[in-house]
């Protein structure tokens, strides 16, 4: 007989979908089956031994903390996870779109030793996109304790889009700008915590957090022998359009070639963004015929 999926459309009521609209995240318990996550280390392991995408925070601190973005085209792994696990049926319920495309895949690793907090910061601020139905979900695949989990600010989607934090000089100042022009400095959310509706959990592998890439979020430190590795699926529907961002930093991830194509407005659609709901084409073959 074969293992029972997780009967994952009794637990995304319509409330839930209401609370993401007007929290911009929610927390789900043990969503998401072993075996899925069993390919996301997998894949995880794949990406750490090969992508020269990498990206290091706080460089010279004892603690690492990586960070890489869009290796799903040489990450088998990753493209199963998203083509056959229930992941992107999820994600569009919750963005209440048929249609479904990956805007990209993003792992980070916190090891060897403490590792700082991920500075506050919106992930919409980076990325050349504009529209409503958008999501992400991280996943992790080691157990966090509340202290150690990432942290989000209810209904912050709704308010001002800041500038970005700068990575390589985050260690500085968490708020020094990313593009320095275009939108307002970040809060110092840190020195002011308890005027924000700060929201985190305790979290075992098989939970997951989905968020609106526009929810200020930030923490996760980790501490002196634990080891963090998550991976970020990110999703968007029908009403997302190509969007212009200060010309002063490349968005993330770098897109050479895509305003070629597409200008402000025009819908989101170029092979960088493969379309994962319906499944394409070329993934509904019958291998066994
Ligand atoms: O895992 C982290 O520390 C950062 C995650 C994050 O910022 C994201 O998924 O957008």
């Amino acid at each position: 007989m074969a293992i029972e999926e997780v009967k994952w459309q009794e637990r995304v009521t319509p409330e839930l979908v209401q609370q993401y609209k007007r929290d911009g995240v929610v927390f789900i318990d043990q969503l998401l089956h072993p075996l899925w996550l069993q390919l996301i280390e997998m894949g995880i392991t794949r990406v750490l031994n090969n992508s020269t995408r990498k990206q290091t925070f706080f460089a010279g601190d004892e603690g690492q903390f990586i960070d890489t973005v869009r290796n799903w085209e040489f990450t088998p792994e990753f493209q199963r996870l998203t083509y056959d696990s229930p992941i992107a049926d999820i994600l569009g319920t919750f963005i209440d779109s048929p249609r479904v495309w990956l805007l990209f895949d993003h792992v980070f690793v916190k090891d060897g030793g403490n590792c700082r907090r991920t500075p506050w910061h919106q992930d919409l601020t980076y990325w050349p996109v504009a529209g409503t139905q958008l999501a992400s979900m991280w996943i992790t695949i080691d157990p966090v304790p509340q202290h150690e989990c990432l942290e989000y600010i209810a209904g912050s989607h709704r308010e001002t889009l800041y500038d970005g934090f700068d990575p390589p000089r985050a260690a500085e100042d968490p708020t020094l700008p990313f593009y320095g022009e275009g939108f307002p400095r970040l809060p110092d959310i840190e020195a002011n915590r308890s005027q924000w509706d700060i929201r985190s959990w305790d979290i075992t592998p098989g939970d997951v957090v989905i968020f609106h890439p526009g929810v200020l979020h930030g923490g996760g430190p980790t501490s002196e022998g634990r080891r963090r590795r998550t991976l970020s699926v990110r999703v968007f529907g029908e009403d997302v359009v190509f969007d212009e961002r200060p010309k002063s930093r490349p968005t993330v991830p770098r897109t050479p070639g895509l305003e070629l194509v597409l200008k402000p407005g025009d819908p989101l659609r170029h092979p960088y963004y493969p379309r994962l709901r319906p499944l394409p084409e070329h993934q509904l073959q019958n291998f066994f015929e």
